[in-house]
């Protein structure tokens, strides 16, 4: 299925592009949720964390690491951020490619339901 994230992969609509290799490509929320709001995304097709293959862990290992190394790389390492992966409609999942939000800049709330 092509969803609005594989149009930004295909430079089909435009994105704030932060980040980008091989395997993924990251880029700002359009509603972000903190001061530093940013999606890790695959370029490979998977739908949802549900589907994602169980020979390829490094699908999410990857989006995570980069996370990780941008938010120190931004200066948020010390103080901390937040990913998510929101999974299907009890998680809130609205765009269905895999995707983990880096959220940082901010101390976050709790969250729940
Ligand atoms: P989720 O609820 O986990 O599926 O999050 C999808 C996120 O994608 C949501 O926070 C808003 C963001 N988003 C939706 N459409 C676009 C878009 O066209 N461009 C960008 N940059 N972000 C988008």
């Amino acid at each position: 299925m092509t969803t609005i994230f594989h149009k930004i992969i295909q430079r089909e609509i435009p994105a704030d592009i932060v980040y980008e290799d091989a395997h993924l490509i990251a880029f700002r929320d359009i509603g972000p949720q903190a001061p530093v709001h940013v999606l890790f995304v695959p370029k490979q097709d998977v739908p949802t964390l549900n589907d994602v293959p169980e020979d390829a862990p490094e699908i999410v290992g990857r989006l995570a690491v980069a996370a990780a190394r941008y938010a120190k790389a931004q200066g948020f390492a010390e103080d901390g951020y937040r990913i998510v992966m929101n999974c299907n409609g009890h998680g809130g999942q609205t765009v269905y490619q895999l995707h983990l939000h880096l959220l940082a800049g901010a101390a976050l709330g709790r969250f729940g339901t």
